[in-house]
């Protein structure tokens, strides 16, 4: 049996009539159509819950308060009952009538088979120069961290068999838009792909879910996949913003000088009013960037917020002290200004940094 996920956020439009020339295509293959729908505002979940009450093979996962491509196809995956799982987009630019193919692909060769645009016979249809370029950049960069090689791994158009998804679930990384990828990624090496050529086709009805947030997300998992495990990403976005922080607090600074003195030297008073002003303000910089980017999965609202910033100026007060204390340290037994300036400085990071991970943002 085929079990076929189709993801959707915003797709109402779409839906009935996809459904039907799916079920067309894959009349002579016994399957299910699993549609994920996470809660959209244009009530994607109702059209496919109307769908899904007069067809036994057609089922909805509708996901309350959460996001995300790839979580979606996996958790449409757990649910399945088939041998081989599929995924297509649900806005009509994959190619249904290859469906069969795919699935009697990945049932002969207990892996994956990949809907590709980028194997001889296959095309991006018409797409811009610049759309095309960004993917072959993407493409190259992700095929370097892929275990087993196919020419177009971020393809969204695929099926894998069950055995194979069983074998690579605990080791999945369900993050953003990329699952085919996560797969080739982790999978054994010995997995058996096939590609199939198609025309990535046009958008029936609605708007594209490929936002800038979406490919900020590809880099950061990329950096995951590969890095990862030696410097944990959310360390990396932390230092990020610690570095833009250090811009605003020096822009900061020489704005409210500029305020008290002008372009005249300021007093001893006006000077420390400046940096004492100029630093709460990269604190606060700060703690929203980290809240909305650095620590998003476990983003402090409201009230939350109020005395998480509280928590993050305690972290950073302590940090300052930490720094303070081993730069001064090490000068006093003889180390270079520098070097105990430096080591002071990462010590402060990592210890401000650790103490907002288990008291502001555990969690
Ligand atoms: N469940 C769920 N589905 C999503 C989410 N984001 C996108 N989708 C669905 O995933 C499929 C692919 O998204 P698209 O916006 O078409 O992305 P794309 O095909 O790479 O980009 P375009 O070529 O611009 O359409 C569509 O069926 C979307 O409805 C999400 O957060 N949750
Ligand atoms: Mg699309």
């Amino acid at each position: 049996m085929f079990s076929l996920i189709l993801p959707t956020y915003n797709e109402a439009e779409n839906i009935p009539e996809l459904v039907r020339s799916i079920k067309n295509a894959l009349a002579c293959v016994p399957h299910e159509i699993i549609i994920v729908d996470d809660d959209s505002p244009d009530k994607t979940w109702h059209i496919a819950q109307e769908i899904a009450h007069d067809q036994d093979d057609v089922h909805i996962i509708r996901r309350v308060g959460r996001r995300g491509l790839s979580s979606a196809v996996i958790e449409g995956f757990l649910s399945a009952k088939g041998d081989v799982f599929g995924v297509m987009d649900a806005d009509g630019q994959h190619d249904e009538s290859l469906l069969p193919a795919l699935y009697e692909a990945a049932l002969a060769n207990g892996g994956i088979s990949v809907g590709s645009r980028y194997t001889e016979g296959g095309s991006v249809g018409e797409w811009d120069e610049q759309r095309y370029l960004l993917s072959r950049i993407a493409t190259k960069l992700a095929m370097s961290l892929c275990k087993v090689k196919v020419k177009d791994p971020m393809s969204g158009f695929f099926a894998v068999h069950r055995s194979t998804f069983e074998k690579v679930l605990p080791t999945l990384n369900p993050k953003g838009f990329k699952i085919l990828l996560d797969f080739l990624v982790h999978v054994p090496k010995e997995t058996r792909a096939e590609e199939i050529p198609f025309t990535f086709g046009k958008r029936m009805h609605g708007e594209s879910k490929l936002s800038r947030r979406v490919q900020i997300e590809f880099l950061e998992y990329l950096y995951d996949v590969a890095l990862g495990r030696f410097i944990p990403l959310v360390f990396v976005k932390y230092c990020i913003v610690g570095s833009m922080g250090v811009i605003v607090h020096v822009s900061a600074f020489s704005l409210i000088s500029y305020f008290f003195a002008g372009a005249a030297e300021p007093t001893f008073r006006q000077f420390s009013l400046s940096v004492a002003v100029a630093i709460e303000t990269a604190v606060v910089f700060n703690f929203l960037l980290n809240n909305a980017w650095t620590f998003s999965h476990v983003r402090l609202k409201g009230r939350a917020a109020l005395v998480g910033f509280l928590k993050f100026n305690g972290a950073c007060l302590f940090g300052a002290l930490a720094n303070y204390a081993v730069s001064a340290f090490l000068f006093s037994f003889g180390f270079a200004k520098i070097l105990s300036v430096v080591v002071g400085a990462f010590t402060g990071v990592i210890w401000n940094y650790t103490m907002n991970r288990m008291l502001t943002w555990r969690h």
